[in-house]
């Protein structure tokens, strides 16, 4: 799990939090260090360093978000659910190195697995998965093709999760009615008199609606079964593996739950079926790479196998089209607010994400014709 997140100064104080944290959780031998790890907009990540007897093993740190997951003890139940169905499936394939192939929680030394700090804050504790690497952008169509697979893997093993329903640990996460209707709130509030520098965005999202109706069409005509979904799927929550670039687990489980199939494939093809960074400011070099998209369709279809109804296969250049929109839309609109929800490490930031996402959009929708004849050809294999 190697990435390059940002250096920090030295901070004593936060030193010791973090070593006192790293030894509420039930790892083995003495602390030696932790620092930052990954580029999620949404969680601290830490990688923390342990002696065990003379031998260095990492363990993965996480405080999550709770004024995005406003209900942590939901989240570790989901995820502490999900693995364990992973790991069932995994066995039940035989699957080998299955250790590496699902994440696992540790447990905490006062029971369960989250330890809550004097603060307040709400940590998990994961294996670290040796010798695999995120990238936050696609580098070829083999990549591409297995973490689609891995996703489409995902959904099949969790199709058979037995009742209950997983929480929603956000509510309405995809819901793109209302994050439509928030964009256009956060417009009329102007609370940061933005709005004048992104009108044009703004027009743009809200074009779009059409894509909105569209998905209500297909929730109402039963023709999306809810299933257990990822709903976070971007290119950098797979780990590959360092020597063979396999796609061995998929990362960030706390938005798996009720969702559907087209969430999941647009969200990826949103990252994935093109090579420019999310925040890429030339707007020339956001284009949909077709030879990336039919890798894309053609992994996610084998992973997922036959969990996958007919409308489903055949609604992925929508299902991109309706994630770039509903995820361009909530930058947007966090931009009118202010920057308030996602972790953004510069000014405009968040305008510069909506301004990538609109554009792929467009390539997506002149795309059309052509990329649906690649659905339609991997549908019939
Ligand atoms: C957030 O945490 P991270 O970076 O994996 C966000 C996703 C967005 C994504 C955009 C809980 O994911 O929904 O698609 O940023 N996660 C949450 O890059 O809001
Ligand atoms: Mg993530």
């Amino acid at each position: 799990m190697s990435s390059d997140a940002p250096q920090r100064a030295p901070d004593p104080a936060r030193a010791a939090q973090e070593r006192a944290v790293a030894e509420a959780f039930d790892i083995p031998g003495r602390f030696v260090a932790a620092r930052p790890h990954g580029s999620g907009w949404i969680n601290d990540t830490l990688l923390v360093e342990f002696d065990d007897g003379g031998r260095r093993t990492r363990w993965i740190l996480q405080r999550i978000n709770t004024s995005v997951f406003r209900r942590p003890e939901h989240v570790m139940e989901n995820v502490a659910r999900v693995t364990e169905h992973q790991r069932r499936a995994l066995a039940r394939r035989g699957a080998a190195d299955a250790d590496r192939r699902a994440l696992r929680l540790v447990a905490a030394r006062a029971g369960g697995f989250a330890h809550v700090d004097p603060d307040g804050g709400w940590w998990r504790a994961f294996h670290y998965i040796e010798a695999t690497s995120t990238h936050d952008a696609v580098t070829g169509a083999a990549q591409a093709g297995a973490a689609a697979e891995a996703f489409g893997r995902f959904l099949a093993d969790l199709a058979d999760l037995p009742a209950p329903r997983l929480h929603e640990t956000i509510p309405r996460f995809h819901d793109a009615r209302a994050r439509f209707e928030q964009l256009a709130a956060a417009a009329s509030a102007d609370a940061h008199g933005r709005l004048a520098g992104c009108r044009r965005e703004l027009d743009s999202a809200l074009a779009r609606e059409p894509l909105v109706a569209k998905l209500e069409r297909l929730l109402a005509s039963g023709a999306l079964p809810e299933r257990v979904a990822h709903n976070d799927t971007k290119i950098n929550n797979v780990l590959f593996d360092d020597a063979t670039g396999e796609a061995v687990c998929v990362i960030d489980l706390d938005t798996a739950m009720p969702g559907n199939a087209l969430y999941d494939f647009g969200d990826l093809a949103r990252r994935a079926a093109t090579r420019a960074p999310e925040d890429e400011r030339d707007l020339a070099r956001v284009r949909v790479e077709p030879a990336l998209f039919e890798a894309l369709v053609a992994g996610f279809l084998r992973g997922a196998g036959r969990c996958l109804a007919d409308a489903e296969r055949r609604e992925l250049v929508f299902a991109s089209q309706l994630m770039t929109l509903v995820i361009g839309m909530r930058f947007l609109a966090d931009h009118l607010a202010g920057d308030v929800y996602f972790r953004i490490h510069r000014p405009g930031q968040n305008l510069d994400l909506a301004r990538t996402q609109l554009a792929l959009l467009a390539d997506f929708e002149q795309r059309t014709p052509a990329l649906q004849s690649i659905v339609n050809r991997e549908i019939r294999g």
